[in-house]
């Protein structure tokens, strides 16, 4: 049978044969017309373009509303449509609660879809109201502050996010964000070619008066490898401080919250700066008592001998007495780190709270129920060893969450494929797909899995990286996807993932996993005199997300109070109620539970090339990502499964011409042809009949021998398909 030219299916799912050389070609092809969409069946996959292709304009946005999905090229914003309309209860789709999946490796385009289907929605609903407007800001204001620039993507997500918009009588009604994991430790170290937080750039460039004390960016220790070309970036980083101050604005952050969150984060960046000397005695204290820490301490609104004493000792009860004591160097420099990443993950958890607050209308009843379109933008599958890094705890959550979404695509590829089968009463034998569920359980297994483990680890006083990857090795060796590392003398090991082995230094897990902060440094956060650190230590909002001041100022100054509050080593830790590890766990159920409770559309993203240059398809790098994702498995349930479901009407309207031409449509008389044509095989349900590939070429033959011409045959084999 006819092809139609290569590139010019737009759903692949049509197509009458498909195997991998066929699906590569097809958007081997496609991508280099610039056609980065194709469908496999109600599936998007979308090709990074690396370019501005001038796809998501106004004209765009405004052609691809309403529509019926087969009669446009395919397009993201057709997702956003698709998703509106089954909302508002047209198109085909089940009406109800959406969420639009999108996955793919880091730089596959997750975060630009993400983007683009929020701004289609918002069109799609006119997009007039002060709401909209915000929630069109809510994404480049979480990236300044979670996404950073990585050897894999230039803007990297490092936290995932699920976006829910609640619409009320079409127009939105309100919105919420909920965060997965950030990346906390990139604050105070990148991988050689990385950066900071964009956040932290935007800040130079914004305040080049020397506002926070800020001097030159290059004399900063959390920049690992330095500013970065900072002054030759200058101006498109002033340009995105402005965009940013800009948007924060919009979504509502008055200009004194603005400027206490600059200062906090200016804060991070001195407090990094603090150094150590060891004295006579072992002890070690601040090399510099009127240096970074001094304006670090200002900034945050503490007293700069409080800050010096929680770095350098700490002070346990025992049996009544106080007991000081001191850390060496390097816990020091850990115990300023601690702080550090504390006092950005709490920020940025502040943000993002504050953000949800100003997305409810305040006259809304906060128990009434709306309709939603979720969207899920995770950070995608990272492996950083292959570009000469490490992967570590951070990159195993990352993998892990990929896992999940994963599966759940599995689930309900090959779930709803069966269930139609089941609707239309056809005899149907489940299909195999390469099942990831194994894998998941030797993460979240429980009390024997990788998160489990590490738990137990972290409380056992004498756990160590080591003892962990010797636990990991003995609970699992044997399983298939599970590799222990050839040296035993090393904290490494390897898994085996969908995306491909991925080896992982377990070097900090435990210290990671606990992330408790050394004993006194909350209680001197907490007693800041400014409002944000207060509050963010302290943990309240208001209703709108405006900081609120708690309890008494405190007055008292210095080690004096500090004395006052004692606090027993591992105090953090008992009143913690879960790990890193366990709360990441905890989240991704609750992700599922509410993916389940709506109807998916998936969007595959593929990555072209490693080089993120436009143009350029590696077929060997798209393929895998083709294969490792299940497409082919996809492609088998399409092929083995009744690919062709054509109604009554269809079908018998193109091949009455082999048994009569006065049939009507009906179950008999399909079933008339299919056996006049001595077919097997094929399935006549309740609305359709549903046939294989072959049936199809086989019938066209037929065709052939009663005598069509081959141009019309072509026409009428294309009109069939299509
Ligand atoms: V990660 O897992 O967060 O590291 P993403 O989110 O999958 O990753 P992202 O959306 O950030 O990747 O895309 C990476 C870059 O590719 C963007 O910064 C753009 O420069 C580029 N990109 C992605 N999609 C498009 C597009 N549709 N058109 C043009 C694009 N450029
Ligand atoms: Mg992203």
């Amino acid at each position: 049978m006819d092809r139609p030219p290569l590139g010019d299916v737009q759903d692949l799912a049509t197509l009458a044969k498909l195997d991998e050389t066929i699906l590569l070609d097809e958007i081997k092809e496609r991508y280099q017309q610039n056609k980065i969409y194709t469908y496999v069946g109600d599936i998007l996959i979308a090709v990074n373009p690396f370019k501005d292709l001038g796809i998501y304009t106004k004209e765009f946005s405004t052609r691809y509303q309403h529509i019926k999905q087969s009669t446009h090229p395919p397009h993201i914003f057709a997702v956003a449509d698709a998703a509106y309309q089954a909302l508002m209860g047209n198109g085909g789709r089940p009406p109800g609660n959406q969420c639009v999946l999108i996955s793919g490796e880091s730089g596959a385009g997750k975060t630009e879809s993400t983007k683009l289907i929020i701004k289609q929605l918002v069109e799609l609903c006119q997009g007039k109201t002060q709401l909209e407007q915000q929630i069109l800001q809510v994404n480049p204001l979480l990236e300044a502050f979670g996404n950073a620039q990585t050897n894999l993507n230039d803007n990297s997500s490092r936290f995932g996010k699920y976006i829910q918009l609640k619409f009320n009588d079409g127009h939105v009604a309100g919105a919420k964000i909920s965060e997965y994991l950030l990346e906390k430790s990139r604050v105070v170290r990148q991988n050689p070619g990385e950066e900071s937080f964009h956040i932290f750039y935007y800040l130079f460039a914004g305040h080049t008066d020397g506002t926070f004390g800020l001097g030159d960016p290059d004399t900063y220790r959390y920049f690992s490898n330095g500013a970065r070309d900072f002054k030759k970036r200058l101006n498109s980083l002033q340009k995105q401080y402005d965009d940013l101050v800009n948007a924060m604005d919009l979504v509502g952050f008055t200009d004194e919250e603005q400027m206490d969150m600059f200062a906090v984060i200016a804060s991070v960046l001195h407090l990094g700066n603090v150094s150590f000397k060891v004295n006579e005695d072992d002890s070690v204290s601040v090399t510099d008592s009127n240096g970074p820490v001094k304006t670090a301490a200002k900034l945050l609104g503490i007293d700069a001998a409080e800050i010096e004493a929680c770095l350098t000792c700490m002070v346990t009860v025992t049996k009544g007495e106080y007991v000081k004591r001191n850390y060496n160097k390097g816990q020091a420099e850990d115990a300023r780190d601690a702080m550090a990443k504390a006092v950005y993950g709490r920020l940025f958890g502040w943000i993002v709270n504050k953000v949800n607050c100003l997305l409810v209308p305040e006259n809304q009843d906060p128990d009434a129920k709306f309709n939603e379109i979720g969207i899920l933008d995770i950070f995608g599958f990272e492996d950083f060893v292959k570009d000469g890094g490490k992967n570590s705890f951070e990159q195993a959550c990352i993998n892990l969450a990929n896992e999940q979404l994963q599966f759940f695509f599995n689930q309900h590829i090959f779930k709803m494929e069966q269930e139609e089968y089941q609707r239309e009463g056809v005899d149907w034998k489940e299909i195999k797909f390469v099942d990831n569920k194994p894998l998941l359980d030797m993460f979240l297994g429980k009390p024997i899995g990788i998160l489990s483990l590490l738990d137990e680890e972290s409380l056992f006083p004498k756990g160590t990286d080591q003892s962990y990857v010797d636990k990991l090795t003995k609970a699992f060796t044997g399983n298939q996807y599970f590799v222990k590392s050839q040296q035993t003398n090393q904290a490494i090991f390897s898994i085996n993932h969908y995306a491909g082995k991925v080896t992982y230094a377990a070097e900090k897990w435990l210290e990671k996993n606990r992330d408790t902060l050394p004993p006194g440094i909350t209680e001197v956060l907490q007693s800041s005199e400014n409002r944000l650190v207060k509050t963010i230590f302290r943990g309240q909002l208001t209703r709108t997300g405006s900081l609120a001041l708690q309890g008494r100022m405190s007055t008292s100054k210095g080690t004096k109070r500090r004395n006052l509050m004692p606090v027993s080593s591992g105090n953090d830790a008992a009143k913690r109620k879960l790990t890193v590890g366990g709360q990441f766990k905890n989240s991704l159920a609750i992700l599922m539970e509410r993916m389940t409770a709506s109807t998916p559309i998936f969007v595959r993203c593929l990555k072209p090339n490693h080089k993120k240059q436009p143009g350029v398809l590696d077929t060997k790098y798209v393929l895998a990502q083709l294969l490792y994702t299940g497409m082919l498995e996809t492609i088998e349930i399409r092929r083995k499964g009744f690919a062709v479901r054509p109604t009554f009407g269809e079908f018998v309207e193109k091949y009455k011409v082999l048994v009569d031409l006065k049939l009507t449509p009906s179950a008999q008389n399909c079933s008339k042809i299919l056996t006049t044509a001595r077919l097997q095989g094929w399935y006549v349900g309740y609305t359709k009949v549903f046939l294989k590939y072959r049936h199809v070429e086989q019938l066209t033959e037929l065709l052939e021998k009663v005598g069509k011409s081959a141009i019309c045959i072509q026409k009428y084999t294309k009109g069939y398909l299509a």
